[in-house]
């Protein structure tokens, strides 16, 4: 194994060891079972690393019945029944690749509310496409703040990708739907559409999206070919609703959760897995554009549950 290779795999772990550190050794587990005490400290940690009430209660439950099962004599059991239970949680979100076109243009609509890290992300993702060997064009939406279609400019040229920006205030439908031509006319592999940031409350803006998602579904057969979501892992529960509600406007397909490095509450993204059993396919880990990890459940789950 080379030294970067490892000193990745390091960086990786450390970031969730940071993002979710349940303590779990204090929990206390009596020789043959758990009393009622230290239920209802796992679920009280669970629940504010962020697992949700759903997640937290099948955690909780499965650990209560094996232990009347006389089968959780110490720590390392407990672990191992979490980390378990918990892959069956994460399952789907295995090997989950952000989607590419068979051919021609490969289309990503990215949404999400304000500030969550959408620009951001975009550059992160464009930068390993490049990486990769793709060429890419980042379309940008947001027309709405000031200084968005620059802010994207700016990020285009540092990672080497073509650029389709609409004036402040056009619209954002006709920038997707110009940028899906330009691609297809010079051949570009990607198109990465940068939308506005928008509460999700506001429907106006809700409408909009709709609009953008319909067009780029009507300029090119099978796209956007993901829609996916940027999350703030330090929002807490509250991404739930955002999910639910970007859901109710367009189809989305996946999640990219931001700020990681900022949370100790990563168990959001098992509660967004159970409830809603859509991939986390990238999480972002700091503010340049090499901060992009690819989610890793086993990775994850060996290094929440270990037996420390
Ligand atoms: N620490 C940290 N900061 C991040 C991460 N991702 C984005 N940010 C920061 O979050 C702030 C907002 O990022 P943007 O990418 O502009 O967010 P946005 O969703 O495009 O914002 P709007 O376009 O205004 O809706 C910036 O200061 C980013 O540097 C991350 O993974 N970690
Ligand atoms: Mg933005």
């Amino acid at each position: 194994m080379t030294r970067l290779f490892r000193t990745r795999i390091e960086k990786r772990k450390s970031i969730w060891r940071r993002a979710v550190d349940l303590a779990l050794t204090d929990v206390g587990v009596l020789s043959g079972g758990m009393d009622h005490e230290a239920l209802g400290s796992l679920e009280e940690r669970l629940l504010a690393a962020d697992f949700g009430v759903q997640a937290t209660l099948r955690l909780v439950d499965v650990v209560e019945s094996r232990a009347r099962r006389g089968q959780l004599r110490g720590g390392k059991e407990l672990c191992e029944a979490l980390e378990e239970e918990v892959s069956k949680i994460l399952e789907p979100a295995r090997g989950a690749g952000l989607r590419m076109a068979d051919s021609g243009p490969t289309v990503w609509l990215v949404v999400g509310v304000n500030g969550v890290g959408k620009t951001t992300t975009i550059a992160k993702l464009a930068h390993r496409l490049r990486q990769d060997g793709k060429s890419v064009l980042l379309a940008a939406a947001d027309t709405y703040r000031a200084g968005a279609v620059e802010q994207l400019r700016v990020w285009a040229d540092r990672v080497g990708a073509e650029f389709v920006g609409g004036r402040d205030s056009g619209d954002p439908a006709a920038v997707a739907y110009d940028a899906i031509s330009a691609a297809d006319a010079r051949g570009v592999d990607v198109v990465l559409v940068d939308t506005a940031g928008r509460l999700h409350t506001n429907s106006n803006l809700m409408e909009e999206l709709k609009k953008v998602a319909r067009v780029i579904a009507r300029r090119l057969d099978g796209a956007p070919h993901e829609t996916l979501i940027v999350l703030d892992a330090t929002i807490g529960q509250n991404a739930i609703n955002q999910v639910r509600a970007f859901g109710q406007a367009v189809s989305v397909t996946g999640i990219l959760l931001t700020k990681l490095d900022s949370t100790a509450r990563g168990g959001i993204v098992v509660a967004l897995q159970e409830e809603f059993h859509l991939p986390v396919t990238w999480v972002g880990t700091g503010e340049g554009m090499e901060d992009l990890e690819p989610f890793d459940p086993e990775g994850f789950t060996a290094v929440v549950f270990e037996d420390r």
